[in-house]
């Protein structure tokens, strides 16, 4: 039985790596304590972009119940709003990956350690654990897979995502009030020398073929490759290029004032072409005094706005400023009845599946007089990849909610 000891993991013998110890773990927890913590804010933030208090359509999580407290009408300005804080989620959870698997490794043999559970109060941390690291494990994961594989899952992502985050968020919350203290105790001691003496501390260490601190550059140059090949893909040109591992990274999409990031190409959603000429394609605008049909002149007939604007996507890309010119949202609401105080809208396209036809903007959203349906964009029509004949497009707002191939919009209160 000694002999065989160290062979089983439950044993602390079988973990042999010099690295494992309460400071290297540390360093790795802060990192995360900050980084994690980011993460929980930007996505709360990226869920009331979304509206979700508006329609139904907006709100892929009608259960939410409580965890909706803090939705707030989503601001227009800065424009570059939405940009920043889904940029920054996205790209830092991005980096994050090899701090949370070496942080993960750090601790693995108290996975193991037995007896699995010695008290009440030793199952109940036993049990937080689990959603600590079942939690983390769900969320970035379930993340990855919704920017690199957009459909895995159809419509379910975002409710995934966003409960998943909740209970991961409450575990993480437990282990860093017990923890935090412990850690930065451990830091302290990291610069005075002490020797450690700790259950990560291996009995019988191997050799070390790698300093603690080489280590930790090690995992900090995961960190740096992951931003590297990741963060371009938020700017356009030569920047993009570099984002080697996204989606919507690398090269533009061909040149010339279309030439900039597509979502989904119009062939790819169904949009029929002979439904998007001049001679068929009409938008049907309804509000308080009636609906009215107005042909693609006739909307040119209208007064039209130019206004520089970005596309950004849940995904976490975005393009920079481009020009986009048409007619204000607001300017259309008056046409249908309402001239002052323009109240929300219902947007639906000439698409007829998929999770994104159709959306509801706020009436803050309505109001602001950059907020356009574009005919143009940087002074050549709209391609049909870009939403020819008509798209939204709104300041601050997430890309979803800038509708392509639009086809009706009803104006009214929706909540
Ligand atoms: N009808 C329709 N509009 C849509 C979408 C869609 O799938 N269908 N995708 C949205 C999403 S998620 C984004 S990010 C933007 C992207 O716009 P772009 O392809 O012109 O860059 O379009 C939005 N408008
Ligand atoms: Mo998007």
């Amino acid at each position: 039985m000694r002999d065989l000891a160290p062979r089983l993991p439950s044993s602390p013998g079988f973990w042999r790596s010099p690295l494992r110890g309460p400071r290297f773990t540390s360093v790795l927890g802060l990192v995360l304590l900050v980084g994690i913590t980011v993460l929980f804010v930007t996505g709360l933030v990226s869920y009331a972009a979304y509206n979700p208090d508006l329609a139904p359509v907006n709100d892929k999580t009608p259960d939410k119940g409580i965890l909706g407290f803090y939705l707030f009408a989503w601001p227009t300005d800065p424009p570059w709003l939405y940009r920043l804080t889904q940029g920054v989620h996205v790209t830092l959870g991005l980096t994050l990956i090899p701090v949370l698997l070496a942080k993960l490794w750090s601790v693995v043999p108290r996975l193991f350690t037995l007896p699995p559970v010695r008290s009440l109060a030793h199952a109940l941390e036993r049990i937080s654990l689990l959603l600590l690291v079942g939690g983390a494990l769900f969320e970035f994961v379930t993340g990855v897979l919704n920017i690199q594989l957009e459909y895995l899952f159809p419509g379910s992502f975002y409710p995934l995502h966003f409960y998943g985050a909740w209970v991961f968020f409450a575990a993480f919350v437990a282990h860093a009030v017990l923890k935090t203290p412990q850690a930065l105790r451990n830091l302290r001691a990291m610069r005075e020398e002490h020797e450690e003496r700790d259950d990560l501390v291996s009995p019988r260490p191997a050799a070390p073929t790698v300093t603690r601190r080489g280590a930790l550059w090690f995992v900090g140059g995961g960190s740096l490759l992951m931003l590297a090949t990741n963060a371009g893909r938020s700017f356009d040109g030569p920047l993009r290029a570099t984002a080697v591992l996204s989606p919507h990274g690398g090269p533009e999409p061909g040149s010339g004032p279309n030439g900039f990031q597509i979502n989904k190409t119009a062939a790819h959603v169904g949009i029929d072409p002979a439904e998007t000429t001049e001679d068929t394609w009409r938008l049907v605008v309804t509000g308080r005094s009636g609906t009215v049909r107005f042909s693609r002149a006739e909307l040119l007939a209208m007064e039209q706005h130019s206004v520089a604007l970005p596309i950004a996507c849940v995904e976490g890309w975005s393009t920079s400023d481009q020009w986009w010119r048409g007619v204000r949202l607001r300017d259309l609401a008056a046409r249908v009845g309402h001239e002052a105080d323009p109240p929300d809208v219902f947007v639906e396209s000439l698409q007829r599946r998929g999770a994104f036809r159709s959306g509801a903007l706020r009436a803050n959203q309505v109001a602001d007089p950059r907020s356009l349906l574009a005919l143009y964009v940087n002074g050549e029509e709209l391609s049909p990849d870009h939403g020819h004949p008509a798209r939204i497009i709104v300041p601050a707002a997430p890309g979803v909610l800038n509708t392509k191939w639009v086809a009706r919009m009803t104006f009214g209160e929706l909540r």
